[in-house]
């Protein structure tokens, strides 16, 4: 979420985050099989538990939410997380011909590993990919001093990768062979648009 937002809404949707990513259980909801959970389900269960969501915040998360985190079912009665789980969910993803290029951003720490083992999707059930060097240096600095990699999508396919792409323009894959990858210069990868993070 930008900078500017309330504290008490990016509050908000990093505490959603957590229980339609990572750990549903804090508030006692079951996500189904597509991660989905019904929102007055989400927000009884969340009082109950001693975190009350006032339904005007949430909606103002919603609408807010930057990078489209959160997806709502067609009736609006159903709410998911659209990427970044950790939990096991089939988000019935069906596999698209990528662009050319695509983009993943690191910390520079994790360089060498990756440069040695590929890209692995660590505590998340995919590697997250961004259609450009902006989005991906800002992905990067959430980690620490930034640096791009760009990915050889051609041959990622060639060699039977499969990429996905989440409705928010996130593109995500099981992982990627350290010979596909190739640094970006940093004077190529870098921008001036603050970083933003949720687990
Ligand atoms: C690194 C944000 C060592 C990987 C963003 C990354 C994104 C390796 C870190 C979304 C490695 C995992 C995901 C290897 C990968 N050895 N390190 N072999 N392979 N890594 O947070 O991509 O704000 O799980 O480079 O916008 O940073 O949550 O993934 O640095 O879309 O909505 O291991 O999170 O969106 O970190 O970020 P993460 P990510 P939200």
């Amino acid at each position: 979420m930008p900078e500017t937002l309330p504290k008490h809404l990016v509050s908000l949707s990093k505490f959603l985050s957590l229980v339609l990513r990572h750990e549903p259980g804090t508030i006692g909801i079951t996500l189904d099989a597509q991660g989905w959970v019904d929102i007055t389900e989400l927000l009884a269960k969340a009082a109950a538990a001693g975190k009350p969501i006032a339904r005007s915040d949430f909606d103002s998360v919603l609408a807010l939410n930057d990078k489209r985190r959160f997806t709502l079912s067609e009736d609006r009665m159903r709410i998911r997380a659209e990427q970044g789980h950790s939990i096991e969910i089939e988000l019935a993803l069906t596999p698209v011909a990528p662009p050319p290029s695509l983009y993943h951003g690191t910390a520079t720490r994790f360089l060498d590993a990756i440069l040695r083992e590929g890209l692995k999707p660590q505590s998340r059930r995919h590697v997250h990919l961004s259609a450009d060097i902006t989005t991906a240096h800002n992905v990067g600095s959430r980690h620490g001093k930034p640096v791009v990699l760009s990915i050889d999508t051609a041959a990622a396919v060639a060699q039977g990768v499969l990429f996905f792409r989440a409705d928010n323009g996130v593109w995500l894959t099981a992982g990627m062979p350290a010979a596909l990858l190739t640094v970006v210069a940093e004077d190529d990868a870098r921008c001036s648009a603050a970083p933003t993070s949720e687990r």
